[in-house]
């Protein structure tokens, strides 16, 4: 619920309604008017007090000279038949004893009549003109309330209806099932895990954004703000769709229809709630063909955009989706904002331009790909952080995994999404991925490849397991590549899958740690204790499901089933699915979380590995970071608004 807010206006507190507010504020406002009503008056009365005083008292000096009666006063006003000229030309009185004295006393007398009639007249339009005033207060507070009826009309009236735009080639949105019986059991053992991941929620943490699985309740994580924004719905409505789980989405949809609204006060990350709620709903849209969702994406597109008001154009990390405020993470370098955060808005955006032809949406994300292809790039690598005041970078630190990631990865999905006609964004991924290879993947003593992560000119030789979704992506931007270099980037991502496999299979739990190292004779293990957790991450199992795709090879299907087995045994719980805080213990205690993008990602890449490819066909669709399909755009009969080319 709102709450009403009061707002200075003219030096006066006027009552600013907000919906579902009652006459409350009104109320409010009416005693505050009394009460400076009252405090008015007695403050007139008491000026009023003071000036009467001020004339009543007896004037010492004038009575002085009076009573001397022979000093000259000046007091032009009154005509004296004794007047005469002084050489200066000034009218002098003449003192005459006591008929003077007499005639002062009258004087004194009609001076005070005047004061007393003046002041009585003075007090007369004061409450007058303050009666007059109270009425003009009441009279803009009730303009103010018929211009808050109105507005609230025209919100009750819904957004502005969206152009009409033809509906990208959904193609593949099919059953999938797999020809082998084997195959087929285990891609409904999958679902199977969906629909105790989506129950548990339904009935411990419906509309909150995730499920605490153990204690039987809703959670939620700071990239969510203080809000119930249903996470989790969001993010697993077009698995459910694409799992054939009706009755779970039209649950989802009716909730989205009637609870999902974007005018809270919570202040969020831009980054998480593009990629998982717009790019959610933007998929749900065009699987569904339900409009709702494509309304409710634009709606909460239009609460992200004051994100971008800084001075280089660089989005803040977080925004406060009811005032428009952004600002940075406290930890992030020197108050930098994130290359993997503002570096994976494109593909939303661009669809956001296109369903809505606002041109915004595209030249925010064109602006942000101009100004670092000025920057330079210390070896040719994008450092972490940029500050979005200065638009220099923070601290010289790149990664394929967390702060980076993604960034690369809608490079190259630009590019595909464009129907490859984004060759800009293809040039910027090959550019970058050059650099990377050159500087940041090494092979193991042991013979396995993986990706460093550089610092300040140096190679720390671990691996994060969000890095291992690279082994996909080297898989899918092999096609393409410059120089015929499809083969290599090929098996570049089988190397890159077959470290991920071992870092899941060099632990108890056949489950991948958050990070894992190459130095002193450690090979793809975590050394840390506070690497050693598994929160139900997708990111190895959706490199298995693009080298799956592009090779056929059947042990991707193997080790997914691997995981998927790991996964029902040591982190499924009566209430749902939990992450494990340590993958090498037998004993493994929990931290109670079912992550809204295991829904998303985890069991929907799972799904896929064990359907056939004509379900959801990656010529036609490109998934976004957080595994939700947008269709391929075919921007060269398209003219997206804003892309036209500058006049001259
Ligand atoms: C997801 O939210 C997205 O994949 C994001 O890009 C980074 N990783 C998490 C899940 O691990």
């Amino acid at each position: 619920m709102t709450t009403p807010a009061l707002l200075p206006l003219s030096g006066r507190r006027i009552p600013t309604l907000s919906p579902g507010a009652s006459s409350f504020p009104h109320h409010r406002a009416t005693l505050r008017l009394s009460e400076k009503f009252i405090l008015l008056l007695i403050l007139s009365a008491f000026i009023t007090l003071c000036f009467g005083a001020f004339f009543f008292l007896p004037d010492n000096s004038k009575h002085k000279r009076f009573d001397l009666g022979l000093e000259d006063v000046l007091i032009p006003h009154i005509d004296s038949p004794k007047e005469g000229k002084h050489a200066s030309g000034q009218v002098v009185i003449h003192g005459q004893g006591a008929h003077d004295e007499h005639r002062h006393r009258e004087e004194e007398e009609s001076l005070r009549d005047k004061i007393r009639a003046d002041h009585e007249r003075a007090l007369q339009e004061a409450k007058e003109k303050l009666r007059k005033s109270r009425e003009d207060l009441q009279a803009e507070i009730q303009t103010e309330k018929n211009k808050v009826i109105e507005d609230l009309k025209k919100k009750d009236a819904g957004p502005k209806p969206l152009p009409p735009v033809p509906m990208p080639k959904v193609v593949g949105v099919n059953d999938g099932e797999p020809l082998e019986p084997d195959v087929k059991e285990k891609r409904d053992k999958i679902r199977e895990m969906t629909k105790h991941a989506w129950d548990s929620y339904r009935q411990y943490g419906w509309g909150h954004n995730e499920l605490k699985p153990l204690a039987k309740k809703g959670h939620s994580t700071n990239i969510f703000g203080n809000s119930q924004l249903g996470a989790t719905i969001v993010d697993a409505l077009d698995t459910l769709y694409i799992m054939g789980l009706h009755d779970e989405f039209k649950d989802g949809q009716e909730w989205v229809e009637q609870n999902l609204d974007f005018g809270v006060n919570a202040e969020v990350s831009v980054f998480e709630v593009n990629i998982r709620f717009i790019g959610g709903l933007l998929a749900a849209y065009y699987l569904s063909g339900q409009e709702v969702f494509k309304m409710k994406a634009v709606q909460l597109a239009e609460k992200l955009l004051p994100a971008f008001n800084t001075p280089t154009g660089i989005p803040w990390a977080m925004v406060n989706l009811k005032s428009g405020v952004g600002r940075n993470w406290g930890w992030a370098s020197a108050g930098s904002s994130i290359l993997a955060e503002f570096g994976t808005l494109h593909m939303e955006f661009v669809h956001l331009t296109y369903l809505t032809g606002n041109p915004a949406y595209y030249q925010k994300v064109m602006h942000i790909r101009k100004l670092l292809a000025k920057m330079d790039r210390p070896n040719g690598l994008y450092p972490n952080y940029l500050n979005p005041r200065t638009g220099r970078w923070g601290q010289h630190h790149t990664s394929v995994g967390g702060l980076g990631d993604s960034f690369y990865e809608y490079l190259l999905k630009a590019w595909l999404m464009s129907d490859k006609t984004d060759t800009e964004a293809r040039k910027t991924y090959d550019d970058a991925i050059e650099a990377i290879e050159r500087h940041l993947v090494r092979k193991s003593n042991g013979g396995l490849t993986f990706i460093g992560e550089w610092k300040n000119g140096h190679l720390e030789r671990k691996m994060g397991h969000l890095a291992c979704f690279a082994g996909g992506m080297f898989a899918l931007g092999a096609d393409g590549s410059p120089d015929d270099k499809a083969g290599h980037y090929l098996q570049l991502g089988a190397e890159i899958a077959h470290t991920c496999h071992e870092s899941y299979d060099r632990t108890v739990l056949k489950l991948g740690p958050e990070a894992f190292k190459f130095d002193s004779g450690l090979e793809a293990v975590a050394v840390r204790q506070n690497e050693k957790y598994y929160i139900l991450r997708p990111e190895v199992i959706e490199t298995y499901w693009y080298m799956w795709r592009f090779t056929h090879d059947p042990k991707y299907r193997q080790w997914g089933w691997e995981a998927a087995q790991a996964i029902d045994k040591y982190c499924r719980v009566s209430g749902g699915f939990s992450g494990v805080k340590d993958v090498y213990s037998s004993n493994p205690t929990y931290d109670d979380v079912q992550q809204s993008f295991f829904l998303a990602e985890t069991l929907k890449y799972l799904y896929l590995l064990f359907s056939s490819d004509d379900l959801m066909p990656l010529e036609n669709w490109v998934f976004n970071t957080e595994a939700h399909p947008l269709p391929v755009l075919h921007l060269g009969n398209i003219t997206l608004p804003g892309s036209e080319p500058a006049q001259r």
